[in-house]
């Protein structure tokens, strides 16, 4: 919890062992495959399925695959990995957003956005900015194969942009390399991650080794007040 509220992501080393990640990469990989077959785009040149939308109709044909998935995002274990992560009047119980499967692309290398996931579908920057200090959204990760291609700016889901990163993030070069203070966090096969969803981040996507790597995300809600109002009223 300390590392999370300094640097925004902990790392859980040997988080699933190598049959549980074998069942679950089995489970993952029906989806994966049933979509790049019905698609020219989704699969191949996407960093990531989701595995409640586009996935799900593929899963239809092996309930038992998607019960996996099901068992592992909303298992105590995991649960227990994000509680207390909840920023001060939030609800402490996690709320699943979306599970996604990371995937390398099969036709061409190529480099993602600088970003905060606040930004997105968020064109205000002062609004953006009230969000992230105010509420919590967590990325947890399971590496089912090794995957190194992500990168965190430590520290920044708890504070505004510095102007250098606001001008990369909502700027003309989201892709450089340049950004300040980048960590790449590097994980081994079975490794899980739980990284603040608001912090500065972004992975490049390479066609090899291939990429496979379990995320679900998280939401923490305020508590909210109901009015009741009189009949008539
Ligand atoms: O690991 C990745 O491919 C990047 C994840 C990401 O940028 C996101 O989920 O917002």
């Amino acid at each position: 919890m300390d590392a999370f509220r300094a640097r925004g992501f902990f790392v859980v080393r040997d988080f699933l062992d190598a049959e549980g990640r074998a069942e679950l990469r089995r489970a993952c990989d029906v989806a994966l495959l049933h979509t790049r077959a019905l698609s020219r785009e989704t699969g191949h040149s996407t960093p990531r399925i989701s595995l409640l939308t586009d996935g799900v109709a593929c899963l239809q044909d092996d309930p038992g695959a998607l019960e996996r998935i099901a068992a592992l995002i909303g298992s105590p274990r995991v649960c227990a990995l994000l509680s207390g992560l909840a920023c001060p009047g939030e609800e402490d119980t996690p709320r699943l957003k979306d599970a996604h499967y990371y995937h390398e692309p099969t036709r061409r290398d190529w480099d993602g956005d600088w970003h905060r996931d606040s930004q997105l579908g968020q064109a205000d920057p002062e609004v953006e900015r009230a969000i992230v200090a105010t509420t919590t959204s967590v990325h947890f990760r399971l590496a089912l194969e090794d995957d190194d291609r992500l990168e965190i700016v430590p520290g920044s889901h708890a504070r505004w942009d510095t102007p250098d990163e606001l001008r990369i993030r909502r700027g003309a070069d989201r892709t450089t390399p340049d950004m300040p203070n980048a960590a790449r966090v590097a994980l081994r096969a079975g490794d899980a991650c739980v990284f603040h969803a608001w912090s500065i981040h972004r992975a490049t996507y390479l066609r090899a080794p291939p990429r496979r790597t379990l995320d679900a995300l998280y939401a923490f809600a305020r508590p909210t007040v109901r009015r009741w109002t009189s009949p008539g009223v």
